[in-house]
This record gives C-alpha cells, sequence and structure tokens, in this order.
C-alpha cells in the first residue's frame, strides 16, 4: 500500500510504460480479435484501460480526459496517444492536488469504503490484469507482444538462448 504520493507515481510510471509498449505493438486489424463473439475485443479492452483512468477524473481529482468517446476507437494510434495523454494527465493530478496525508481518507466505492491508496493501487492492479488478457489476445493475432515481466519466447530465441516450454 501506498504512503506516499511519490511511491505510486514511481510504480504508475514504471506500469503505464509497459502498458504503452503493449499497445503500441498492437496493429489496427488486430483491435477485433476476440476469444469468442460474446466477449471483448482486444481494442475494446485497450479503451476500457483509458475508460478507467478517466473515470477517477471527477469531484476530488480533476484532470482532462478524452471526450465523450464511449467506444473504442478503431486506431491503436488513437487508442496508445489517449492513453498517453490521461495517464500523464492522471499522474500530474494527482501530485498536484493530493497529499501524502490523503491516500488516507475513504470515499465509497461499490457499496465499501476504500482509502485513496487502495484506490489507486486498484487501479494498477486492474491494469496489470487486462495488460494480461491483452498479451493473449495478440499472440492470437499473430502478433508478437513486448516482454512484460520478463523476456517473451521471442526474447529468449533473439538473446541466442533455449527458451523455456
Ligand atoms: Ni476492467
Amino acid at each position: 500500500m501506498y504512503h506516499t504520493i511519490s511511491e505510486f507515481l514511481t510504480e504508475w510510471k514504471n506500469e503505464s510504460a509497459i502498458t504503452e509498449q503493449v499497445l503500441n505493438a498492437m496493429t489496427d486489424e488486430s483491435l477485433q480479435q476476440v476469444i469468442t463473439p460474446e466477449h471483448r475485443t482486444l481494442g475494446q479492452i485497450a479503451w476500457h484501460l483509458v475508460s478507467v483512468i478517466s473515470s477517477l477524473s471527477g469531484e476530488d481529482l480533476h484532470f482532462e480526459k478524452p471526450d465523450g468517446e464511449e467506444a473504442a476507437p478503431d486506431s491503436v494510434n488513437k487508442i496508445a496517444s489517449e492513453y498517453k495523454k490521461v495517464s500523464q494527465a492522471l499522474c500530474h493530478a494527482v501530485e498536484t492536488q493530493w497529499k501524502d496525508e490523503d491516500l488516507l481518507q475513504t470515499q465509497a466505492v461499490n457499496g465499501e469504503e476504500w482509502s485513496k491508496a487502495n484506490s489507486l493501487h486498484l487501479l494498477i492492479q486492474h491494469e496489470v490484469h487486462h495488460r494480461g488478457q491483452m498479451t493473449v489476445l495478440m499472440r492470437q493475432a499473430g502478433l508478437r507482444p513486448p516482454g512484460v515481466y520478463g523476456p517473451t519466447r521471442e526474447d529468449w530465441i533473439d538473446s541466442g538462448q533455449k527458451p523455456y516450454i
């Protein structure tokens, strides 16, 4: 759990940089990739990350978010650039509008009391969760996802090592 704003910012900057790498490895065609027709497409999951960050902008924290676009854009460039913008706006807002002691303040979220520190932590966990889904869909679309917390199979091969099975 975060005790200081700077602990959050450090982790957010690392994690959002990885998310940007994942987003930028997608292609426009791959945005339509689905596990089954009932599930969200890769593009919808990617856009969901932008929407969830945007949803933190409200009474308690104000920052600029993409205007009124509910449906996932069909362009990787658009999704990736909006992600970068909203992620930087979130960082700036938290840095300038919240103080370390505010992290202990609670607010009602889905009928439970969550501290701001907890909300920020869950924001990152939520992003990690969906990023995992995205890299699988990217594989199914024939793409090479970047190594997230470690090398991919291709990274092993490129470095002259035998990939683990
Ligand atoms: Ni979600």
